[in-house]
């Protein structure tokens, strides 16, 4: 039998569906059998790992896993010391997240200073530890598994610092923002060890699809006729775009068709502008694939 890549993903959360779409944008078909920790692709030599995202990190600093799905959150808090730690090669652009200090509405803050002495309830006590200690401050961090955001109506902790993305769960329970810990998302991470070259390049396949697909995401392709003496208008106001592609019109001297991709979406109001500014026939065109 011939090796296999092996990609830790997480079996079933927040992040297991996203991590299925990306392999599955990437051209990587996958097959869902019988077994339940281990999945095939079935026009690639790779099997997806399928565990809890806290043992992500682990399995890949281990070598159990060449590479990882998980969210920036879990691999920063983890204390392990025993596996190496593995590389963070490229933000996947889902499972966006915030770990956030909040307390009770009404609770006076005045930067992290503000939080010296107090009790603060987390499921992060390594990252929040780092944050507390770099803003020299002095505060008594309570472990939880979970629930984290009851803990202050409990009496249990003044403050608490939780993952956050809508914030409805904070509003729910009476409390408000304070300060932001750490910017998360799901990222991919590979070991940190040579593996069989064979897979390496396997690897290096995955890397470079999931780039095309991760900047791709949202971009579009604009086109468009201009006279050519507008042209620097026009390169000014389209969104995200590099220098764009200019052609000569058949059977027109001034006249030039732009080209260009762009990475922020385009709105109505770009098209207006563009009009304005004298381009005519425009197009704009979603972008699958990006190398
Ligand atoms: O079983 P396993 O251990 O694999 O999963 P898990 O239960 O530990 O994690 P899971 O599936 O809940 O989350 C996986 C990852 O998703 C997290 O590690 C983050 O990287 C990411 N993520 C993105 C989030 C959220 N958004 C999020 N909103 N993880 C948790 N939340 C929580 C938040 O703390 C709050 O309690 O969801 C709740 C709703 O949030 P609001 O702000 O929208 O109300
Ligand atoms: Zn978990």
């Amino acid at each position: 039998m011939s090796a296999r890549l092996r990609i830790a993903i997480q079996k079933s959360g927040r992040l297991a569906d996203k991590s299925l779409e990306l392999l599955e944008a990437a051209g990587l078909r996958v097959l869902k059998g019988a077994n339940e920790l281990l999945y095939r692709i079935e026009n690639a030599p790779i099997d997806l790992l399928r565990v809890r995202d806290d043992d992500i990190p682990t399995f890949v600093g281990d070598g159990v896993a060449d590479l990882g799905i998980v969210g920036l959150n879990v691999l920063e808090e983890r204390e392990d010391g025993r596996s190496a730690e593995p590389e963070q090669v490229m933000a996947l652009g889902f499972g966006k997240c915030d770990l956030r200090l909040a307390a009770p509405i009404g609770f006076a803050y005045n930067g992290p200073r503000s939080l010296q002495g107090l009790r603060i309830a987390t499921t992060y006590p390594h990252v929040l530890n780092r944050f507390l200690t770099e803003n020299g401050v002095t505060a008594d961090i309570i472990t939880m598994r979970g629930a984290v955001e009851v803990a202050p109506r409990l009496k249990l902790a003044n403050a608490i610092c939780d993952l956050v993305s809508t914030g409805a769960t904070l509003e729910a329970n009476g409390l408000a923002p304070l300060d932001t810990v750490l910017r998360s998302e799901a990222v991919l991470i590979r070991a940190p060890r040579k593996i069989d070259p064979e897979l390496e390049k396997v690897a290096e396949s995955v890397v470079q699809r999931f780039k095309g697909v991760t900047s791709c995401r949202g971009a579009k392709y604009v086109m468009m006729n201009a006279p050519r003496a507008v042209l620097p208008k026009i390169s000014a106001i389209l969104p995200g775009a590099g220098s764009p592609t200019v052609t000569p019109l058949a059977g027109s001297d001034d006249m030039v068709a732009v080209h260009a991709v762009c990475q922020e979406s385009v709105f109505w109001e770009t098209l207006e502008e563009l009009k304005a500014a004298g381009a005519s026939a425009i197009l704009v065109l979603p972008i699958e694939k990006m190398m």
